[in-house]
């Protein structure tokens, strides 16, 4: 382990990211950080993390649902169709199939469910913590090809229009986060044509 993976394992024994230090607090798990800094500092506004039991609660509900679910699906096929083809891993027809079946079963409940009483999560008028974390998730369907993405994405109208409400009411911090993902696509776009090109010339020699 080099001497910076060795640093941030004292933050993230995971070595995932997203991780924070704020203070003597080492923190890693999206849901957590965003918990406490919705928590921890007063000025961040209440609709994000509202104190109401009731609203913290399906909050949670949302949040716990992300990880099993929309998590799984995204993921997975970014990983599957995308990662593990330029980073030289197998990947597998049958589960390529599986993990974007559960991506379009956890779309179709954002858009039927969890959308259907309001402009975000859980009918709320403003966007909470799991509003901000789910649309980072669809997001990151950005870096597959222009083709996947419509495919995948383009029969959930409301889940689109969700994503950019919530990227509008965290203007411009949506967009500046967002920046690397955009400047990955355009590389792994690239290099996804050249793979392909590369195996139509193989195929007729
Ligand atoms: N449950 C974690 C998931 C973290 C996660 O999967 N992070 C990815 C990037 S989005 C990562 O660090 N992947 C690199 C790895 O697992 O080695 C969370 O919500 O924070």
């Amino acid at each position: 382990m080099s001497f910076s993976v060795l640093i941030y394992a004292e933050i993230n024994p995971m070595l995932q990211i997203p991780a924070i230090v704020d203070g003597e607090l080492k923190l890693f798990e999206s849901h957590a950080i965003l918990v406490y800094l919705a928590c921890a500092y007063p000025q961040v506004a209440g609709h994000w993390y509202p104190s109401d039991v009731h609203k913290r609660a399906k909050i949670h509900s949302v949040l716990d649902w992300h990880h099993s679910f929309l998590r799984r699906g995204a993921a997975g096929v970014v990983f599957n169709t995308l990662l593990a083809p330029l980073s030289g891993i197998r990947s597998y027809p049958q589960v390529i199939i599986q993990v974007e079946e559960i991506l379009l079963r956890a779309l179709s409940k954002l858009e039927h469910s969890w959308l259907k009483d309001g402009p975000f999560l859980n009918g709320n008028s403003q966007p909470s913590i799991a509003d901000l974390i789910l649309a980072c998730e669809v997001m990151q369907l950005e870096l597959l090809s222009e083709k996947d993405r419509d495919r995948i994405l383009s029969p959930y109208v409301k889940v689109l229009q969700w994503v950019e409400d919530t990227k509008r009411a965290i203007s411009p911090y949506f967009d500046e986060v967002h920046e690397l993902l955009f400047e990955s696509q355009k590389r792994f776009r690239e290099q996804m044509a050249t793979k392909s090109m590369k195996n139509q010339v193989k195929s007729k020699m």
